[in-house]
């Protein structure tokens, strides 16, 4: 079965884009291989980050990195960790292109805190976005700042789109599942600039809250829930709520697509999820192992945890209350 770029486009418009992605992982390299032959220009710059964007990139199996580049005829003349150019010669390769995306991975700091090339960093984005196409900013720290801009940011450390004065294609995650960076990139080749919430972010991956979908929301639901991380391996049937799980307030779609090729994700692990795609990520979230109406910010000090809660209560997602409520319900609920 082939999938026409026509079908491709009027799929992602109904079902959306995730969906179909998902459905047709393989069939999408016949769609690859109907993208532009004269090559697509992408830019990779890194700033205040651990590379863990890029090392997750790689890890990238529908597509891999193999067929986005070979198939979707991407040319990646910049990317300061895996190309094969050093110093000025990279630079000036940098000069030269006049990228059609511009990804950028990690924070933007004051100039004096960054700098690539032995220019400042902040510099180096603002001249790069002005003659690119499309800007795509992945990874929290890109995206929303991330790690770096955590309370008391000594370095000023800010969001590209903070940086940039506009809106980007914003993919958060510390670090972003692969498919979510590969398929924004897919779809941006075959001319699709994927639909975006008010935060820039493709809404065909971060439209619910990861815990809608979580394998272990019946436990939830019963109010069974692991006291600590004694309890919190699979075979103990708990939810990992009481142990800082910050899944519900956090919009992604990891519960079902899953990490490392499909495999498993952090609830299903014994790990409550740190809330790493939250535009708030680490501040909302912290400390993360402790339940989420414990956390300062979570009860309105937090200006944009608390407009979360509010889209939330308008019916797009779980409000912070009426998670509460549901617990409290519960009979089996300790908090009763
Ligand atoms: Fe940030 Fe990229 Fe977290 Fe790391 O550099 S989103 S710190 S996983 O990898 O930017
Ligand atoms: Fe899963 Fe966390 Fe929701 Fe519990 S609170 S059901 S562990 S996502």
């Amino acid at each position: 079965m082939s999938v026409t770029r026509r079908d491709f486009l009027k799929l992602a418009g109904t079902i959306g884009a995730g969906a179909v992605l998902g459905t047709y992982k393989s069939e999408i390299a016949s769609v690859f291989a109907q993208a532009a032959d004269d090559g697509v220009k992408l830019v990779w710059l890194q700033g205040q980050g651990c590379t863990g964007c890029t090392v997750s990139l790689i890890q990238g199996t529908h597509p891999d990195l193999y067929d986005a580049i070979l198939k979707l005829h991407v040319d990646i003349p910049f990317h300061p960790a895996i190309m094969a150019a050093s110093g000025k010669e990279a630079m000036d390769t940098l000069d030269a292109v006049k990228p059609d995306i511009l990804v950028i991975e990690g924070s933007v700091p004051d100039a004096e805190y960054c700098e690539v090339g032995g220019r400042p960093f902040i510099d180096v984005v603002k001249t790069m976005a002005a003659k690119s196409g499309v800007v795509v900013a992945v990874g929290s720290c890109s995206a929303f700042g991330g790690i770096p801009a955590a309370k008391g940011n000594p370095t000023n450390a800010r969001s590209v789109s903070e940086v940039l004065g506009k809106t980007v294609v914003n993919i958060p995650g510390c670090p972003p599942h692969p498919d979510w960076m590969l398929l924004v990139v897919a779809s941006v080749v075959l001319g699709i600039i994927p639909e975006l919430d008010d935060k820039g972010r493709p809404v065909a991956f971060f439209s619910e809250e990861i815990h809608e979908n979580c394998a272990r929301r019946g436990y939830y639901d019963r109010g069974d829930f692991a006291k600590d991380f004694t309890e919190t391996d699979m075979s103990y049937e708990k939810c990992l709520w009481k142990v800082g799980c910050k899944a519900p307030i956090t919009r992604a779609d990891c519960s079902v697509r899953k990490f490392n090729n499909g495999v498993n994700v952090c609830m299903n692990a014994g790990a409550p999820c740190i809330g790493c795609a939250d535009p708030g990520f680490p501040d909302s979230a912290s400390p993360l192992y402790v339940e989420l109406e414990k956390v300062p910010t979570f009860v309105g000090i937090d200006t944009d945890t608390a407009g979360k809660v509010a889209i939330g209560a308008a019916g797009v997602g779980i409000a912070a209350h009426a998670v509460r409520r549901g617990i409290k319900k519960h009979p089996k609920s300790k908090e009763e």
